[in-house]
């Protein structure tokens, strides 16, 4: 690879200097490999068309600075048996939607309260910028790009755009080891109650090491907060039950059933994703305070406060119980916030807004996939503490493994890593990088795009035209000053990084369309086979 970029490095007129600790060289181009005709999207065209015998010899890449090698430290697991289990993900939840996370209009206390007794992340992202990845690699550890689950399910195919995605997997397949599976072999109870969005029947929680699912389908939104809900495996409950408090109920239920052994609740609450709806005499508080920052619609505020009427009746059962000591509360959303759609007629607003991050749900930018994430476990965790070190979904797998000292599978790969030195209060990780690849198109702005988190800085890849960004998140925490021009070695090691990264989880690729008309109206989104559109 590094021959590769020598050689890209030369075709570009890059290569003047070995020592970068001054930067002579002029600029990357903001597209710098668009102006070549590229087959091989994805991959730059320099790579791509470099033959091997006119390669000139390697020349070693420069480096930025020496870098640290940083071991984690594993804290010591408390003593007592295995550790309850609550991962509470919410749909569509912005990283500024809470108290905590600095929301002036929204009021979250029973949430607030969680990170005064947790950590807080500052720097916590969602597998991806829809949900089905996410949850996939909730499920599994996975990132979205291995299971090619990389897109909402059933996603939307547009009808005349300039790359044509690949065909993602559209369910969990059963050969995928799920958390629950492996907890199941620990004597774990398990629950998934709520949103599953991973597939059809045959692909349910109770075929993924689940017990019971409620709630659980392959939609992604209900036709109702009010009973009756209209969702196969809910039955109704009285007339104008609200369904977060209803999901609640039958959490706390389960936790009764089941507080003689560890158990394992996995509670993806419909809130707060569309239809936004919420109680009467909530809605009707909010009406009257006055909106704060982006945030002021009162109906979604009220949807939240019903997620953190959930969290205020969980933590109670468990303290009732006295079963919070060795409970793990890890708090959650799936993707950013709702806050800006495309549509044939430009710009709409959504519901809540993502400031200081940029855009939101359905974007490549930080509006996307930054999320909250708040994990509580008294045995473990320092009572109000913040980590600011980048985390992802994937890596909920391999901490709560072994955080329950449960082995993997034979054979089972996982992408993320544990957070344990995270919360056992260390700031370090092995690993260097997080990644994201959407290989798709969304009303949210994106077109295909992968990207790559290494420390302070973001780079992402556009298929379309291959060109990258680099922003460094720390200074500019609103991504308005792509730094790629200006710092290119740093932009192609990150980008080699990438490609590697890309190469190495099998990630599909998206191919130009021949059929590309550039006159015609470029994303207008298509039901898929007919199919029915399904919320994602
Ligand atoms: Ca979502």
């Amino acid at each position: 690879m590094h021959r590769f970029i020598a050689s890209f490095l030369c075709l570009a007129g890059l290569l003047t200097a070995q020592t970068p600790s001054v930067n002579p060289t002029p600029p990357v181009p903001e597209t710098p490999a668009a102006a070549a005709v590229n087959p091989t999207p994805g991959v730059p065209a320099s790579i791509a068309q470099a033959p091997a015998s006119k390669t000139p010899p390697p020349a070693p890449l420069p480096t930025i600075q020496p870098r640290t090698v940083k071991v984690p430290v594993l804290p010591p697991l408390p003593a007592g048996p295995p550790p309850n289990i609550i991962v509470m993900l919410i749909d569509d939840m912005g990283w500024t939607d809470l108290g905590c996370y600095g929301s002036k209009y929204y009021e979250t206390p029973h949430i607030d309260q969680l990170a005064k007794d947790g950590m807080r992340f500052t720097q916590a992202y969602s597998a991806c910028t829809v949900c089905s990845p996410t949850r996939a690699a909730m499920m599994t550890g996975k990132a979205p790009a291995r299971l090619h689950i990389t897109d909402w399910i059933t996603g939307h195919v547009p009808s005349n755009s300039r790359l044509l995605i690949p065909k993602w997997t559209m369910q969990l397949p059963l050969e995928e080891e799920t958390l629950a599976e492996r907890l199941k072999t620990r004597g774990y109870g398990t629950a998934s109650i709520g949103k599953w969005h991973l597939g059809e029947e045959e692909f349910y929680p109770t075929k993924h090491g689940f017990d019971v699912n409620i709630g659980g389908t392959s939609g992604g939104s209900p036709p109702s907060y009010f009973s009756p809900y209209k969702i196969a495996t809910l039955p109704d409950g009285p007339k104008d039950e609200f369904l977060s408090d209803r999901l609640t109920d039958e959490a706390v239920k389960f936790i009764d059933k089941n507080k003689e052994k560890p158990f394992f609740i996995y509670l993806p609450h419909y809130g707060v994703h569309t239809p936004i709806m919420g109680k009467p005499e909530v809605i009707a508080k909010y009406q009257a305070k006055k909106a704060a920052g982006g945030h002021s619609n009162p109906v979604y505020a009220a949807l939240v406060e019903s997620i953190d009427d959930s969290v205020g009746k969980l933590r109670a059962k468990l303290n009732e119980l006295k079963l919070a000591e060795n409970t793990i509360f890890i708090f959650t959303s799936d993707n950013g916030g709702l806050s800006n759609m495309v549509n044939p007629n430009g710009w709409s607003r959504g519901p809540t807004d993502n400031s200081p991050a940029r855009l939101g749900k359905g974007s490549a930018y930080e509006g996307g996939v930054h999320i909250p994430l708040i994990v509580s476990w008294p045995g473990l965790v320092k009572p109000g503490s913040t980590c600011d070190v980048p985390v992802i979904t994937y890596d909920h797998v391999p901490t709560l493994l072994a955080a329950t000292q449960t082995p993997l599978k034979k054979d089972q790969v996982v992408d993320g890593e544990s957070l344990l030195p995270l919360l056992g209060g260390t700031d370090t990780l092995a690993r260097e990088a997080i990644y994201w690849h959407y290989p798709h198109y969304h009303p949210g702005s994106a077109t295909p795009y992968s990207a790559i988190r290494e420390g302070d800085w973001k780079l992402i890849h556009f298929h379309e035209d291959n060109h990258v960004e680099l922003y460094n998140l720390k200074l500019d925490a609103g991504e308005v000053d792509n730094r790629a021009p200006f710092d290119s070695v740093r932009a192609l090691q990150l980008r080699d990084k990438l490609m590697a990264w890309l190469k190495d989880t099998g990630a599909q690729i998206p191919e130009r369309n021949p059929k590309y008309d550039p006159d015609k109206q470029v994303n207008e989104p298509r039901k898929p086979g007919g199919e029915k559109r399904k919320a994602e």
